[in-house]
């Protein structure tokens, strides 16, 4: 019997009657190159019939239509039907169907692509440093090259502060004086602290900017590590952390959209989380586990008040993103104002793969899934003027980025490096 006949037969027979077809247009009828052999008689073939309302209904061909074959010739069939009796039927063999040889070459591709993306990344962050990364210069006596030291030495003063900067010439002053004021009236009481001001690649003077703060506040308190290329906020926090004393290390956005008095939000919690201050017990609390987040969360109201609808999309999809993907615990994944312990730190930043704007969330799924204990805390932020986020790019940058970050981790092409020394 021919396709066609076979066709005329099975739609005699499978029309179907339903009221809910009634809305179906004229219809596809798919016929697959198939054999005498394979439909043979006795062997079963099943078909799907398919209205237009997607329902479905597996339908097994009549015993005496066992013994049909498909002309080879005949790959594809356009019926017009009646409305009330149109369905889309296409036919699945269970041996050699062609959806099936699909749903498999699918299936392989994705394999493909998978073993693709393991076998071409490298489960552990590669972390490159040219020699001009290594020292910062002490402009406060004779510019001479003094090494940094490593985030895994002991700490030696209760805070470092990490200022990722990309050409932030004008936005960084006014950010150091209100951060470098706010924590020196605590010297005269024995706090220690220092500033890092991560130059990343700037093509402005952001460098020399705040190498005059090393020659005024002296290389105790103000270091200025200068990247020779551009590797993203994430990358410039990260060397910035390897580099860093404090026995806890917030990094802060250069821009001070958050008021630097806001620190001491972040302080008290930290507090609470480890049960310790390290203000007192610097040994002690940089050995403990935590990371408190500035938030913007509670702000999120009048953001999606005063954004377009198109921002406030965006920004919805992300956090969607985000929970779906990666975070659930905290509601700003994105703030620019987070206190780590030393141990925290040192463990998250070793296995942090993400160089750009999703760095924060890597960090926080990072955290997660170690157990570290993280807190949120609500804190002020103003739009400063002069961001660095390209509307729309930097978003499909942060999407794709999330994709990748729970892809990979899925597949185990990246890994968590277990560093922790102190354990
Ligand atoms: N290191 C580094 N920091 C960057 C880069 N782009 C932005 N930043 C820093 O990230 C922080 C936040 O950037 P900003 O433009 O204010 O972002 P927004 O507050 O989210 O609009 C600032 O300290 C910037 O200097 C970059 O490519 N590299
Ligand atoms: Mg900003």
């Amino acid at each position: 019997m021919v396709a066609d006949t076979f066709l005329q037969h099975l739609l005699a027979c499978q029309a179907p009657t339903s009221s809910e077809h009634s809305e179906c247009r004229p219809v596809q009828v798919s016929v697959w190159r198939g054999d005498a052999t394979n439909n043979s008689e006795g062997e079963q073939v099943v078909l799907r019939l398919v209205t237009a309302k997607n329902t479905e209904s597996a339908l097994q061909i009549p015993k005496h239509l066992g013994n049909v074959y498909w002309q080879p010739s005949v790959r594809q069939v356009y019926r017009q039907m009646k409305p009330q009796t149109a369905a889309r039927v296409t036919v699945d063999h269970p041996k050699k169907g062609r959806g099936l040889t699909q749903r498999k070459s699918a299936g392989a591709g994705w394999l493909l692509l998978c073993v693709v993306i393991v076998r071409s990344t490298e489960p552990y962050p590669v972390v490159e440093r040219a020699s001009e990364e290594k020292y910062f210069i002490n402009t406060a006596a004779d510019n001479v090259r003094v090494d940094f030291p490593s985030l895994d030495d002991e700490q030696t003063v209760h805070l470092s502060v990490i200022v990722p900067a990309f050409d932030e010439e004008t936005r960084l002053p006014p950010m150091l004086d209100e951060c470098l004021q706010f924590l020196s009236v605590r010297s005269s009481a024995g706090f220690l602290f220092e500033v890092i001001v991560v130059s990343d690649g700037s093509h402005d003077s952001t460098a020399s900017v705040a190498r005059k703060y090393t020659a005024r506040w002296g290389p105790q308190l103000v270091r200025v590590l200068e990247l020779t290329t551009n590797r993203g906020k994430g990358g410039a926090v990260c060397l910035g952390m390897m580099s860093a004393r404090g026995a806890v290390l917030l990094f802060a956005d250069a821009d001070g959209a958050t008021k630097f008095s806001d620190f001491t939000k972040l302080e008290g919690s930290l507090k609470r989380l480890v049960g310790a201050d390290y203000t007192v017990a610097p040994g002690k609390v940089s050995q403990q586990l935590g990371i408190v987040c500035g938030s913007r969360a509670h702000l999120e109201k009048d953001a999606i008040a005063t954004r377009s609808l198109f921002r406030t999309v965006l920004m919805l999809g992300f956090h969607l993103l985000v929970w779906l993907l990666a975070v659930r615990s905290v509601r700003d994944t994105q703030c620019g104002f987070k206190l780590l312990t030393r141990r925290a730190a040192r463990i998250c930043f070793s296995s942090l793969h993400v160089q750009r704007w999703a760095f924060d969330v890597e960090l926080l799924y990072i955290a997660e899934r170690l157990g570290i204990p993280v807190e949120e805390v609500a804190v002020t932020w103003t739009e400063i003027e002069g961001s660095k986020v390209v509307p729309v790019w930097s978003w499909l940058q942060m999407g794709r980025d999330l994709v990748l970050i729970w892809l990979r981790y899925l597949l185990g092409a990246w890994r968590l490096k277990l560093v922790d020394k102190a354990e």
